[in-house]
């Protein structure tokens, strides 16, 4: 069994005062230390913070269900053959020889992080995140969900064109038996060229019949695997932004009322998200399309269900939040990041249609705003007295284009063209190319596993009685999505390595463990 699928039984136990652990609970005490910082009388003043909170994590991890919107597709299929080959521990030959089954590329499986130093050898020990709380192994999830295309598994396995034949050959027999159930189509939101493959929906147009028909699907999946939770990944094509309109998706009461009323400009993502916060299930968008529209986020509050979002970040996108981060922080300031892409499958279809490019195009755009926006030695905030909305940036430009020859193997060409010293110039020219949805399964697997971690993870401030969850928006989920939904009114982190250490800071608060950061003092000590 390759390591990054092996089920490992060396539990963490953190001896301290601040950690205890019940045969149902790790509960662990844990000090928020910030700053305030503002400016006045001719100094920046700095005030020391604290806060302290206590974490709760339910040790017993849920039988688990993923349900996938859009499960026929080039990553649902490859996230279900991938989860099948591994369970089976089918090994398959390709010119180069023999291959286990494996989940590279998923954080959750195959990286590891540093939980302290070894007292004797000096050096770091870092573990498997996966082990660092219980979580639930990819192996045990149900999979299951719905596609506009009725083809069986193995059929859409092989239209996907992604995986080595043996291995199709052979996980093939295990998917034939897996069929989406019929889903919504609202041709207008997804390109024109996606119709002929529409022929496995749920009759009509009636709005508020297809929200309780999902809403009945969920709950019967869950009932008939025995499941404790279910997390509704949106693995579907991207669909065209739906217009924020007053009165109609604004607030959650009036999106509710539009949903009845067969509003035009609810979209099926919508309506896939509110029918899982209704039920309770966490639902996470992995396309670029504003699924949660004002009153969407609203109703996920008001139901303390569990959102995560937008589009999942796979390459380029990634590359581009180190690359700028870098870049920046290293004081040199970015002219312009020229971003071109070319792919040839049916994601690249899709998207070869104006509308839906457009949602990619803003996904793909805003991941350098943050790093810009926090230097202000070389890059001029907005004069708002002035009126500017917005501050000096890079030019950025994105570009992608449908090449059917090349399939799911996406070609990804940057360039960032930066100014140095004095006028100097610097090019960085990057060309990637890789099968897109080997990169994308592994970041369903970690959406799921984390998202399911979280909601057994309850907290409460120093002097509050209860426990409760944490807030709807799964903002913890950042480092696999290219534009992170966030707290309304807070800022977004797009910084990659800051995305990463929230995720380890947060696993660690769990366990009641202080972030040791990269301050490594006795190194720089005596
Ligand atoms: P795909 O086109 O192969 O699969 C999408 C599936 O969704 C198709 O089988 C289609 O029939 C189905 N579908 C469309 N509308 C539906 C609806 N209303 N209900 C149920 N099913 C519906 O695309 P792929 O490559 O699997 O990507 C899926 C999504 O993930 C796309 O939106 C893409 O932009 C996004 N994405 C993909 C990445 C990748 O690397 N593959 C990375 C980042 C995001
Ligand atoms: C072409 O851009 C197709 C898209 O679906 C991307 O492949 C996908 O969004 C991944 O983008 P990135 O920038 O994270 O590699």
């Amino acid at each position: 069994v390759h390591p990054t699928a092996a089920r490992r039984t060396v539990p963490v136990v953190v001896q301290s005062q601040n950690t205890s652990y019940s045969d149902a609970h790790i509960t662990a005490k844990f000090e928020y230390r910030g700053a305030h910082v503002t400016e006045q009388g001719g100094f920046i003043q700095v005030t020391p913070t604290v806060e302290k909170f206590e974490f709760q994590t339910q040790r017993k991890v849920s039988k688990t269900g993923l349900m996938m919107i859009g499960l026929g597709g080039n990553n649902g299929t490859t996230m279900t053959a991938t989860i099948i080959a591994n369970r089976h521990n089918i090994s398959w030959r390709s010119k180069e020889g023999i291959h286990t089954p494996n989940y590279i590329g998923s954080l959750v499986r195959a990286s590891t992080m540093r939980l302290g130093t070894d007292p004797i050898t000096g050096k770091d020990f870092n573990i498997p995140i996966s082990d660092v709380l219980p979580m639930v192994h990819p192996n045990d999830l149900v999979i299951g969900g719905w596609d506009i295309s009725g083809l069986p598994l193995d059929k859409a396995m092989y239209r996907a064109q992604v995986l080595d034949y043996d291995l199709q050959r052979q996980v093939a027999p295990h998917m034939s038996g897996i069929h989406p159930m019929p889903s919504i189509y609202y041709p207008d939101f997804i390109a024109a060229n996606q119709s002929d493959r529409a022929d496995n929906l749920i009759p009509g147009q009636d709005k508020q019949v297809h929200l309780e028909r999902i809403r009945a699907d969920i709950r019967e999946f869950k009932a008939a695997n025995g499941l404790d939770r279910v997390i509704v990944v949106w693995t579907a094509n991207t669909e065209r932004y739906a217009e924020i309109i007053p009165g109609v998706n604004d607030t959650s009461a009036n999106l509710l009322n539009a949903i009845k009323a067969s509003h035009s400009e609810v979209s099926p993502s919508t309506v896939f998200a509110v029918a899982s916060i209704l039920e309770g299930a966490p639902f996470i968008n992995g396309a670029p399309q504003n699924t949660f529209v004002p009153g969407c986020i609203e109703l996920a509050e008001k139901h303390r269900s569990f959102i995560g979002g937008d589009d999942l970040k796979s390459g380029q996108t990634k590359v581009k939040s180190v690359l700028a981060e870098f870049l920046v922080n290293a004081g040199i300031k970015p002219r312009s990041i020229a971003s071109y892409n070319h792919l040839g499958n049916n994601d690249g279809k899709n998207l070869s249609s104006s509308a839906q490019f457009k949602s990619k195009e803003i996904s793909k755009s805003s991941v350098v705003d943050d790093m810009v926006d926090a230097n202000h030695l070389l890059f001029k905030p907005a004069d708002k007295a002035a009126g500017e909305k917005k501050g000096e940036h890079p030019d950025h430009l994105v570009v992608i284009k449908y090449v059917p020859s090349v399939g799911d193997s996406k070609r990804a060409i940057d360039e960032y063209y930066s100014e140095i010293l004095m006028n100097g110039r610097s090019t960085i020219n990057i060309f990637n190319e890789c099968e897109d949805s080997l990169l994308a399964a592994p970041l369903i697997l970690d959406l799921t596993l984390l998202a399911e971690l979280l909601t057994r993870v309850t907290y409460r401030r120093e002097g509050e009685a209860e426990f409760q969850p944490l807030y709807s928006v799964l903002s913890l989920l950042s480092y696999m999505l290219k534009a992170p939904l966030v707290k309304p009114g807070t800022d977004v982190v797009n910084a990659l390595s800051r995305q990463r250490n929230a995720l380890e800071q947060f696993l660690k608060a769990c366990l009641g463990l202080q972030n040791e950061s990269d301050l490594l003092l006795n190194t720089r000590i005596w």
